[in-house]
């Protein structure tokens, strides 16, 4: 009985006391086991969103569906949990570039870029940069040659570059927010050892 495994598995894994928290709070969302869109929607308290808006979380819950049966499990579940709030920046990026590229065509166009933006504006009703002036930068930068597309190779590559445009991007799609346990919840918090 090895308490101590997560379920997502991997040195940066949610620990098993968050995985436990979470599955109670997702089994209370929906005792089926299997979430569905609006399940989904009522979790993140995303509810009630403009159409672009509600575009955007269904992309996610679609990304989040690994398997496409039309819902989410807990394993599917915690696995996002996990990659949003614990993940690897290139996993994430990875993973922005999918959700960012709505028509699935493998590369990021200028309007995809733009939905995405103002939809996440909508959502989290942050004004530091337009949806345009935030689209045009990210062109600007990773658009290495210039023809108007965003392949995963340039998008990757030219976040990387750009520290100050990588952190944008994370916060401009901070769910950590949305997902972040609180440590009352958690009911303690992880407990490092170390001192520096
Ligand atoms: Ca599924
Ligand atoms: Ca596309
Ligand atoms: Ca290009």
């Amino acid at each position: 009985m090895g308490g101590k495994e997560s379920v997502a598995g991997g040195p940066t894994a949610i620990t098993a006391v968050e995985t436990h928290v979470w599955f109670k709070r997702f089994m209370t969302e929906c005792p089926s086991g299997l979430q569905t869109l609006h399940e989904f929607k009522a979790l993140l308290g995303l509810q009630g969103l403009n159409q672009r808006a509600n575009q955007y979380v269904d992309q996610l819950f679609n990304i989040f569906d690994k398997n496409k049966d039309g819902f989410i499990d807990f394993l599917e579940f915690i696995a996002a949990v996990n990659l949003v709030i614990r993940g690897k920046m290139d996993q994430k990026l990875k993973w922005y570039f999918k959700l960012y590229d709505a028509d699935g065509n493998g590369s990021i166009d200028r309007k995809e870029l733009l939905n995405i933006f103002t939809a996440i504006q909508a959502i989290n009703g942050q004004n530091t940069l337009n949806p345009q002036e935030f689209a045009n930068l990210i062109f600007e930068k990773t658009d290495t040659n210039n023809d108007g597309e965003l392949t995963l190779e340039e998008f990757i590559s030219g976040l990387e570059k750009d520290p100050h445009l990588l952190e944008m991007i994370s916060k401009s799609f901070d769910l950590s927010n949305t997902l972040a346990l609180d440590h009352a919840e958690a009911e303690r918090p992880e407990v490092g050892g170390e001192s520096v």
